[in-house]
């Protein structure tokens, strides 16, 4: 009976995952999108998107411990200190040893969180030695990149962009680059392409408006304000395709200029820059990319 349950659990796993849509662009799998309906985070690539999630969950059982205390105590005072149940109510006014206890257990709290949330914040805003460095400039509406040290500049506009709705034509545009029709709004004609495991700080800036580059999943979020130059790091130590979108609100355009990210291995990318000097800006990446990232070889047998 055991062989013939697991033999059914592996075909139903199997199912669910090719259901689940582990959708597959260009050999990458897609890693990092929102999912229609869903409440909780994208999965986390980077040790920062991690730290915020671990945060996040912290947080969100000291508020819940909180709010049923308070709850419960606002229910009790309800039921126990009515006019019915407490006829004769107390008259005192003051209860020294309650009120330092309400002023101190609040403080510990606090001091417990920031004790957590500081280190993660600080590890955000100390930007580490890179490895690489893209400077992206927002423009309304669309991203521009630039290679700042080997000379590669290009832009980045949604795949779609001109016209806005989703339509058969666009669908097969998507389908031509590598995504799911699913990715419209998503996905972009080019895509900032970065090594696994690599030290990437993004220098962001704006040429016109303020504007935001987030990347959900490798939990960053930066507005590029015109004049300035401000800064973001994050290291992926997951191969795949990430979207993320402009997150200050830029004008009319502001839901259609996303943002895609290529995570893939050294060996890949170091193919891919050579080939983008080459042509002097971007080019895609060879579209044979095993979902391991390394090149897809045939063999020879
Ligand atoms: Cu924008």
């Amino acid at each position: 009976m055991r062989p013939l349950t697991s033999v059914y659990g592996f075909a139903v796993g199997l199912a669910a995952t090719f259901a689940g849509g582990t959708a597959i662009a260009q050999g990458l799998e897609v890693v990092g999108r929102p999912t229609p309906g869903a409440t909780g985070f994208q999965p986390a690539a980077t040790e920062l998107a991690r730290d915020l999630q671990g945060l996040d969950h912290m947080l969100l059982i000291i508020i819940g411990v909180i709010t049923v205390f308070v709850t419960a105590l606002l229910i009790w005072c309800i039921v126990r200190f009515n006019t019915r149940a407490n006829k004769t109510p107390a008259t005192f006014t003051h209860n020294s040893p309650l009120e330092i206890a309400w002023t101190i257990v609040p403080i510990l709290i606090l001091v417990f969180i920031g004790a957590f949330s500081l280190p993660v914040l600080f590890k955000q805003q100390e930007i580490p030695e890179a490895e690489l460095t893209i400077k992206a400039t927002g423009n309304q509406w669309y991203w521009s990149y630039e290679y700042v040290d080997d000379e590669i500049a290009f832009d980045s506009f949604m795949i779609g962009g001109e016209s806005k709705v989703r339509s058969p034509e666009i669908e097969a545009e998507l389908t031509a680059a590598g995504y799911e029709p699913s990715d419209f709004l998503l996905a972009t004609d080019t895509a900032v392409i970065v090594p696994v495991n690599t030290t990437v700080v993004v220098q962001v800036t704006a040429s016109d408006v303020i504007h935001s580059w987030a990347m959900p999943a490798f939990g960053v979020k930066q507005d590029g304000v015109p004049g300035r130059l401000a800064e973001l790091w994050f290291s992926a130590d997951r191969e795949g395709v990430y979207f993320g979108q402009c997150s200050e609100l830029c004008g009319k355009d502001h839901a259609y200029m996303p943002i895609t990210v290529k995570v893939v291995s050294q060996q890949v990318y170091d193919e891919w820059l050579a080939a983008a000097k080459a042509e002097g800006g971007y080019v895609p990446l060879p579209t044979e990319v095993a979902s391991n990232g390394g090149p897809l070889t045939v063999a020879a047998n």
